[in-house]
């Protein structure tokens, strides 16, 4: 692989952006593999990635219907933090954000990981109650977390309103200051690569159209480039896991809905942290580029349109308009849809199912983009040692029929 110095840099741009080396291979399908694993989003390529680099397992196809990262992982709104309140939830999503501050180093390529910080406003005494016994249920397990008054508020977001006047006026906020954003595409890109150089096939364009068993076991996959063999099939696919699941004759607790983001034109700096409201109802911050990246809620109903529904457009938009009367003017760029799997918890689904050597990795919902590296490593390690790893261990699939369920909705970005 070509190292990038000042110098190639200089020859790559004198060449008008022409002749790139490739990122990552792109072989034909072998006939089989030891590991499948479905979905090339930033979930399916970390597992491969974490596979082959802590594992050495690397005789591992990465099968992609689309373009890698053309799922959620391109598709939400970047935001990384980790205050959730129960102590299972909380541990995983902290060993990610941990990984998050080293991966651009881990992975040799920018992530742009930017920990600016994630405040979430209280707007009523029920909401500051709650966020009071969220962020000391995160201090006791270690995760960084404060209170914010009305004031310090205002202070670190002048644009914000604050008047006491307001539809719901901000009685203050938590602030988590390691939680921040990160650029998504690169992340996917960023695991692709290194996946790729420690030998992990990547196949674009390759719908996986059902899953092959004999006697209860996995054999394989059939694709649109025929059949593959496998060992073991890991489904990484987000929005589309009760689909592969249906493929196994497995039914997962989980709805798949639309879930939308827009970006506006871009501005000069104006916010330099990320900030949420789940009482009037969006959540906002601004990309490196300029652009205010905004979402709010998932439509109320299941479907697999990647649009999202106008109505709630309009009430996202209305909403930055009460908390950020100075965006009133803003125009929007552009608007998408992502499908997100959500479990009657908010919480993943992380391990093995009925069918042997069939794993599925799924229902981060609305808020899984902070957990890719984290979900990939523990993935990983409970795919090569055939037993969860510990942080993942709470997060199986018979917790839906043993009743262990962790009830994370409120620490959810998005209410539904
Ligand atoms: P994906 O990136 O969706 O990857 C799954 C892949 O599987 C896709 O590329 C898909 O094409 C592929 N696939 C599906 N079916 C098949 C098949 N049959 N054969 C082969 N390939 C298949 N999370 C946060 O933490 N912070 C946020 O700010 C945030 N904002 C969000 C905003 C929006 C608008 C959306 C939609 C989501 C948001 N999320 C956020 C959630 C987050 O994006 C997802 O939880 C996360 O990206 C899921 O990653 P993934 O790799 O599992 O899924
Ligand atoms: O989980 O932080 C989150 C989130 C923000 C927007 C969507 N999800």
């Amino acid at each position: 692989m070509e190292k990038y110095s000042l110098l190639s840099l200089f020859r790559h741009a004198g060449r008008h952006h022409e002749d790139w080396p490739r990122a990552w291979r792109d072989p034909a399908p072998k006939a089989d593999y030891d590991t499948v694993i479905v979905g090339g989003g930033g979930h399916g390529l970390a597992t491969a990635y974490y596979l082959a680099s802590k594992h050495g397992v690397t005789d591992v196809a990465v099968v992609e219907k689309g373009y890698l990262g053309g799922g959620n992982t391109g598709r939400n709104t970047t935001i990384v933090r980790s205050n959730y309140l129960r102590d299972e939830a909380a541990h995983l999503y902290d060993f990610s954000l941990t990984l998050w501050e080293g991966l651009s180093q881990e992975l040799n390529f920018n992530v742009m990981f930017s920990p600016r910080g994630v405040m979430s406003l209280g707007h009523t005494l029920q909401e500051m109650r709650d966020i009071e016994r969220r962020v000391n249920a995160n201090r006791l397990n270690g995760i960084d977390g404060e209170i914010l008054t009305t004031a310090q508020v205002q202070k670190r977001v002048p644009l914000l309103n604050c008047s006491p006047k307001s539809r719901y006026p901000v009685m203050g906020a938590s602030w988590q200051p390691r939680g921040g954003i990160a650029r998504h595409d690169a992340v996917a890109w960023g695991f692709a690569r290194a996946a790729d150089a420690h030998g992990v096939d990547i196949l674009q364009q390759t719908e996986v159209t059902g899953i092959r068993q004999r006697n209860g076991a996995v054999t394989g996959v059939e694709t649109s480039r025929g059949f593959i063999g496998a060992r073991r099939v890991a489904c990484v696919t987000a929005g589309n896991s009760g689909v592969l699941a249906r493929m196994a004759g497995l039914r997962l607790p989980i709805e798949s809905r639309p879930l939308q983001a827009l970006v506006s034109e871009p501005l000069k700096p104006c916010l330099d942290t990320v900030v949420m409201s789940n009482a009037v109802h969006c959540y906002i911050s601004q990309a490196d580029k300029g652009d205010l990246v905004i979402g709010a809620g998932a439509d109320g109903y299941n479907g697999y349109g990647q649009r999202g529904s106008f109505r709630i457009i309009e009430h996202t938009l209305s909403a930055v308009c009460e908390l950020f009367p100075a965006f009133s003017r803003v125009r929007m760029n552009r608007q998408w849809g992502g499908i997100v799997d959500i479990c009657p918890d908010a919480c993943p689904v992380i391990g093995k199912t009925p069918v042997e050597g069939l794993y599925f990795n799924c229902g981060w919902g609305t808020g899984g983009f902070k957990a890719t590296p984290g979900s990939g490593y523990v993935f990983a390690d409970t795919l090569a040692n055939e037993r969860p790893h510990p942080l993942a261990e709470p997060f199986a699939l018979d917790r839906f029929a043993s009743g262990a369920l962790i009830d994370e909705h409120g620490a959810a970005g998005v209410a539904h």
